[in-house]
């Protein structure tokens, strides 16, 4: 047994409460140290007639990073202050985990304690989230409603973009598609920006309080929210907050009126007078882009500006916000916006754009879910470059589930695609079975899947400025196949429970065969989804538990077992859902 390996501390997403009388606990060991083990708990306090006896659960593997396996259980302690030991054993003989380290004896004290199960501090989220199928659309390029108010120059629908141009997409585009919405089968739209501003994706926001002229302005948003609330579809806004536009007022105030203005220190300027040159610039900015000022946050009247735009559009309805370079900002701030939001509408939803780890953020105070590109990555890399195998497939998604608690996990924002990275269909080398196979992988995962425009008819683009291309309307042009997988998907994801509240399971790794499949299991159902990534056929034989019967999704037809068996036949890139009938 690695003693160095061996982790455990009583917090975080290794000591976390599921419920008031629940506490799930966590312990990492050196892969392969461990045969198996058991939590021992009881309350901290001792009484002689009070206190209850000790009792102990099973340790499960939950899985392997590589380097590591992590060991869980959970277990009901009804006083809601618990304390608890992990017994290890190794195949040969038991150890004990404790206070105290890693001991050959148990001990009698140093158990470790989690003080109290406090209902007040477990995370509330959006009930609407168990059931959201979120759809992505940067408004410029979607549907064109309104040729009147294109901006100059638009062009023609359907050419090749670049940086800068601009098509004349708008809100009454958006409004006049809700039917393909519908038909799709997503009920949660995440807008890019909408507020004024000089450029087309809309990062350098002029002015917060109104929607781009272009778009429509506010009153093409009042018909929207009204429009998609009748048809049952959410509405999350992009919150450009790190920085503004170099046309926002207050920045050109500084800029005419150097020290002189009032807004001087509503920036982060560092010598005067100011320079917008790029590069020379001489002030913060977003990554060095000159034409985004970062605000000062610091500064009481930019967290009090900032906010009231947020109090300003959530009360015209909107159903949660998407937070921009949302790491970039302080911690406090988005204590204060949360409360705001929540206290406006404690349904909203608040999604940071955060990358990689988000733990910090995520501990209920701030926000309720973030980007999962830590999703992605392993997803793009074994379907779509195909430079890893399931091994490392699956120990990637368990370092990044690892990370999380069970309930953060369940509300993770999960994308292949989105507007910052080339098209997934042009990453799998436009492979449309590969393309497919995420697909149902992002829709068979925990977390809230979503839709990046396009992808579903099967849109290409290899650099993130191909990525934004105009959405395909000429159904000639659009991949029918793809877009029913999609509708299947969405379908399957709202009605089944173990897609929408089931724990993960992993259930079959083969680097040899390419194969991998895991399960999604809750209360006594359960759907078991298996993906094959290479060429061939393949034969995966199941143990199934005794008197189970399964039905294939895609088919509905029932699946053969025999002697607790079942048998799985896969063709080349091809997958199977099985759900277990109740
Ligand atoms: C332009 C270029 C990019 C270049 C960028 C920075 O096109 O190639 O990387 O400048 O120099 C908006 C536009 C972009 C434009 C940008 C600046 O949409 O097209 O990009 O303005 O003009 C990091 C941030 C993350 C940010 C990405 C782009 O952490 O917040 O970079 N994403 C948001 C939006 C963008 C938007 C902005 C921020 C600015 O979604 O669309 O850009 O408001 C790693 C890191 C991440 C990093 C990521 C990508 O994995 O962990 O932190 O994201 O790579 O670089
Ligand atoms: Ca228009």
């Amino acid at each position: 047994l690695q003693q160095e390996a061996i982790y455990h501390v009583p917090k975080d997403e290794y000591s976390y409460p599921l419920d008031e009388q629940t506490l799930k606990v966590t312990i990492r060991v050196k892969k392969g140290d461990i045969a198996g083990g058991k939590v021992l708990f009881t309350d901290r306090y001792d009484h002689p007639q009070y206190t209850p006896s000790i009792e102990q659960v099973p340790l499960k593997k939950e899985g392997s990073d590589g380097l590591f396996e992590y060991w869980s259980a959970a277990f009901v302690a009804p006083k809601r202050r618990p304390k608890y030991i992990f017994m290890l054993n190794t195949g040969h003989r038991s150890y004990w985990y404790s206070e105290l380290g890693l001991t050959a004896d148990r001990p009698a004290a140093r158990w470790f304690e989690f003080p109290y199960l406090a209902g007040v501090d477990l995370p509330h989220y959006p009930s609407w989230l168990d059931e959201a199928i979120f759809y992505q659309i940067g408004v410029d390029r979607f549907y064109n409603g309104n040729p009147d108010n294109d901006p100059d120059g638009a062009l023609p629908w359907g050419d090749e973009p670049t940086m800068t141009t601009f098509f004349g997409g708008d809100l009454e585009g958006v409004i006049k598609k809700i039917n393909y919405l519908t038909e799709l089968g997503v009920n949660a739209v995440y807008f890019n920006p909408l507020f004024l501003s000089p450029s087309t994706f809309k990062y350098d926001t002029e002015d917060y309080y109104l929607v781009d002229p272009s778009f429509g302005g506010n009153e093409a948003f009042e018909a929207l929210i009204q429009a998609f609330h009748k048809a049952g579809i959410k509405v999350v806004l992009d919150a450009v907050f790190n920085h503004a536009g170099k046309r926002f007022k207050p920045f050109q105030d500084v800029v005419e009126k150097g020290k002189d203005s009032a807004y001087y220190d509503w920036f982060i300027i560092h010598d005067w007078p100011i320079n917008m040159e790029e590069p020379g610039h001489n002030y913060d900015t977003f990554a060095y882009t000159a034409r985004m000022p970062k605000l000062n946050h610091e500064h009481p009247e930019v967290r009090q500006y900032l906010l009231d735009v947020t109090q300003f559009w959530t009360e015209k309805g909107i159903d949660g916000w998407r937070l921009d370079v949302a790491n970039e900002l302080d911690h406090q701030f988005w204590r204060e916006f949360r409360m705001l939001v929540k206290s406006v509408n404690p349904e909203a939803f608040i999604l940071g754009e955060i990358w990689l780890d988000g733990t910090t953020w995520l501990q209920g105070d701030q926000f309720d879910s973030i980007t999962n590109y830590l999703f992605r990555a392993p997803v793009l890399d074994f379907f779509g470059e195909q430079s890893i195998g399931a091994t490392s497939l699956d120990e990637r998604l368990l370092s990044a589930r690892i990370r999380y608690r069970e309930q953060q996990n369940r509300y993770m924002f999960n994308l292949i695609g989105s507007h910052d990275v080339p098209r997934f269909l042009s990453l799998c080398e436009g492979s449309e079975e590969r393309m497919a196979l995420a697909t149902v992988f992002l829709f068979m995962y925990p977390g809230i899947p979503m839709v990046y425009y396009g992808d579903e008819v099967g849109m290409t683009g290899s650099t993130m400025v191909q990525a934004r291309r105009c959405m395909v309307w000429d159904e000639a042009k659009q991949n029918k196949r793809l877009f029913q997988l999609y509708q299947s998907c969405i379908q399957w994801r709202k009605q089944l429970n173990p897609l929408k509240f089931g724990d993960f399971e992993t259930l079959y790794v083969s680097e040899e065969d390419q194969v991998y499949g895991f399960a999604r299991s809750y209360e006594n159902e359960a759907v078991w989804a298996f993906f094959h990534n290479g060429v061939g056929k393949r034969q995966v034989t199941l143990d199934v538990p005794e008197g189970s019967e399964w039905i294939d999704l895609q088919t509905q037809k029932t699946v053969s077992v025999e002697n607790e068996q079942l048998q799985l036949e896969l063709d080349a890139y091809e997958y199977a859902l099985i759900m277990k009938k109740t």
